[in-house]
């Protein structure tokens, strides 16, 4: 079942930079191979466009090696951009970075001015904007955001992120309007009560940041067993090298700022 909050028109993303070597991760298992990353990140970016996407590409920026990961960066609703505020010192002025290019989109653009939210802390679905705390996103943060979300009609529900886990979306992805893929860890925690829940198979946790783009789920290779269990439920998957993002914890989602504005986006 196609959503709102799963078919889009348009879709941001920021080309990696060589510094990408040096980008922030929770256990060091090597750096990323800068040659290999761009290589990947192009099919993931002709994935999105092969949706019927409309690309708008930004150029890399070697001042913020975790550039590449967009989605921390900005919130994309149909209503409004948000420029959000990573929590991460080095990831900051990505924000600022990322402005002019949502004030070429969008009319209404707000900014998190205090308190930190990282967009990947943040799942959006047709009737809520689900945000978890993080070492990423604080509570200040996220009133802000909920100020500013709630003056445009959404409702926000702040959760938590499970302790050690990078960001709330580590550890699921939208399936459809009303399917969320999570891990065992995440559902146990109770914040999916209202959804429909398929938990990645145990072992597999690292394939739970998916995404659903129109008719495909973006899913990270090497993933057998869960993806079987999604293809079970229905679900076409688009399978994605994802080793070169996942050396500083990256992931489907991350690579992607996916919207459908309210009308044709300025040009
Ligand atoms: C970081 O630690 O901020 C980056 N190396 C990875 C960011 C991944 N972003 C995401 O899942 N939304």
């Amino acid at each position: 079942m196609m959503s709102n909050a799963t078919s889009f028109t348009h879709a941001i993303v920021r080309a990696p930079a060589a510094s990408v070597t040096d980008g922030l991760r929770a256990v060091d298992t090597g750096a990323p191979d800068a040659g290999q990353f761009a290589a990947d990140h192009a099919v993931y970016v002709d994935a999105l466009r092969a949706t019927g996407a409309k690309i708008i590409a930004l150029p890399a920026l070697e001042d913020f090696p975790d550039s590449v990961f967009v989605e921390d960066a900005a919130l994309c609703l149909p209503d409004g951009a948000v420029v959000l505020r990573p929590g991460a010192p080095s990831r900051m002025g990505e924000a600022a970075a990322m402005a002019p290019a949502l004030r070429d989109i969008y009319e209404r653009v707000a900014t998190v001015e205090r308190g930190h939210v990282e967009g990947g802390d943040i799942l959006v679905t047709d009737r809520e904007i689900l945000v978890g705390l993080s070492a990423r996103t604080d509570a200040q943060g996220v009133a802000e955001l909920r100020i500013i979300v709630e003056e445009w009609g959404y409702t926000l529900r702040e959760l938590q992120t499970p302790p050690d886990v990078l960001h709330f979306k580590t550890d699921c992805g939208l399936l459809d309007g009303e399917t969320v893929l999570a891990t065992e860890r995440l559902a146990a925690a109770g914040c999916f009560a209202d959804y429909r829940v398929i938990t990645v198979e145990p072992g597999e946790e690292a394939c739970a940041n998916c995404v659903r783009f129109n008719d495909t789920v973006l899913f990270p290779k090497g993933f057998p067993l869960t993806a079987a269990r999604l293809r079970e439920a229905g679900y076409a998957l688009t399978e994605l090298p994802n080793e070169q993002a996942a050396k500083v914890d990256g992931g489907m989602s991350c690579l992607s700022l996916r919207f459908s504005p309210p009308a044709e986006p300025k040009e």
